[in-house]
């Protein structure tokens, strides 16, 4: 009999690389779809129509994580070995302007999982619960499983409340509950409001001549960024310790958002001057004289986290996982996907 796995959030980034890794791991993996008014399945419909999978092997069902009913019906009748909780609003300047909304499905929804699972009579089912990095917040690099958690927004406030309750499940009930906490991963499949995908597509579109500018916000926050297909593995690394715990999962480098620009830009051979400094910050492109960065104001956040670099060192002595992709190979990666 082949292991079920269910994952929430896999039309998501690493939901969709986690739905593959388990699948060529011979499990049976189901997914949730919440309703929406346009097709959110284009970063797993392939699964559905490729050689490399047979599509038998993933299941899809219709819930919501702000919807308790559809969580227990759903995994009633799944019965699964394995939950991995990857459905948020991911978004951390979002969550400025829907805090409520943020804090119903990233801190409630992981906390009706669990107690569905407390009350479980089956099985025992082991649940993985994607914390962030941004729990960290204002706490002084390197941040590893014993750092202070300073939240600045009420995105990573939601993560914490929702690391708490699976320590707290773990304690309290016994159960096989773990937090993965990760630091930033990008990939091709990377959504296009987050700061790395929004500068390879808007860089190759400068490029390619279809778009004249990039508008972002603040350049030199700093951040510890790894490819999402190393970070899946780590997810089921974690699930399949025999002791449930916590782990950091990250690449212990950092670099600014303006470091990703410039890496991004020699990549696609645009060499940029940089002038002034602060909002009228911009990059020229040298070439053609043009200016191609531009900052403005409305993509800062009200608070910001400066500067996050993990320790890994527990999940590599324990789980003997480790990054492969370097930044500059993520970069790479995510670039070819644009052409
Ligand atoms: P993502 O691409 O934004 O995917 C989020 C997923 O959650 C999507 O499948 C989304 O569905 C689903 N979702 C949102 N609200 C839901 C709801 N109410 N009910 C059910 N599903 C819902 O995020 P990601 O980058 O893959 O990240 C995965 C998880 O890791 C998230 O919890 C995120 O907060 C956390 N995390 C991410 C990073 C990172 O750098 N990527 C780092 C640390 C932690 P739709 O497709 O319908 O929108
Ligand atoms: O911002 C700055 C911005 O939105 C990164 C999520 O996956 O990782 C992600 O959260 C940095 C910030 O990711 C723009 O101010 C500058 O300092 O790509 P981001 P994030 O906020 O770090 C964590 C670990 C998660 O858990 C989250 O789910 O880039 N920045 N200019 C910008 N950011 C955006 N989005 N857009 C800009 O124009």
């Amino acid at each position: 009999m082949k292991k079920k796995a269910l994952i929430f959030g896999i039309t998501g980034q690493d939901g969709s690389y986690l739905a593959e890794y388990l699948i060529k791991k011979k499990y049976q993996v189901h997914g949730i779809k919440r309703r929406t008014s346009t097709p959110n399945t284009s970063r797993i419909d392939h699964i559905f129509d490729s050689v490399n999978f047979n599509n038998k092997d993933l299941i899809m069902h219709h819930g919501d994580l702000s919807d308790s009913g559809s969580l227990y019906r759903i995994i009633n009748q799944i019965n699964p070995d394995e939950i991995y909780n990857l459905a948020a609003q991911s978004h951390v300047k979002i969550s400025f302007q829907i805090p409520e909304y943020t804090s119903d499905v990233n801190a409630l929804g992981p906390l009706r999982l669990l107690e569905i699972i407390r009350h479980y009579k089956k099985k025992k089912i082991k649940f993985y619960q994607a914390s962030s990095s941004e729990m960290f917040g204002k706490s002084k690099p390197p941040q590893n499983e014993k750092t202070l958690f300073l939240p600045r927004s009420v995105y990573a406030i939601s993560k914490v409340f929702a690391y708490h309750c699976v320590v707290h499940y773990r304690e309290a009930y016994n159960l096989h509950a773990c937090n993965g906490i990760l630091f930033n991963h990008e990939s091709p499949r990377r959504g296009v409001n987050f700061v790395t995908k929004k500068i390879v597509q808007g860089l190759t579109r400068i490029k390619n001549g279809q778009q004249k500018t990039l508008t972002l916000g603040n350049l030199y926050a700093r951040r510890d960024w790894g490819h999402a297909k190393d970070y899946v593995e780590s997810m089921w690394k974690i699930l399949q310790h025999k002791t449930a715990d916590d782990y950091v999962v990250s690449t212990n480098t950092s670099h600014s958002v303006k470091d990703f620009v410039k890496l991004c830009a020699k990549k696609l051979n645009m060499n940029i001057i940089w002038k002034n400094k602060g909002f009228k910050e911009i990059g020229i492109e040298k070439n053609t004289n043009r200016i191609i960065i531009k900052i403005d104001k409305k993509y800062f956040r009200e608070t910001e986290v400066d500067n996050l670099i993990g320790d890994y060192s527990k999940a590599k002595n324990r789980l003997k996982w480790k990054p492969r992709y370097s930044f500059e190979k993520l970069v790479d990666d995510m670039i070819k996907n644009e052409f």
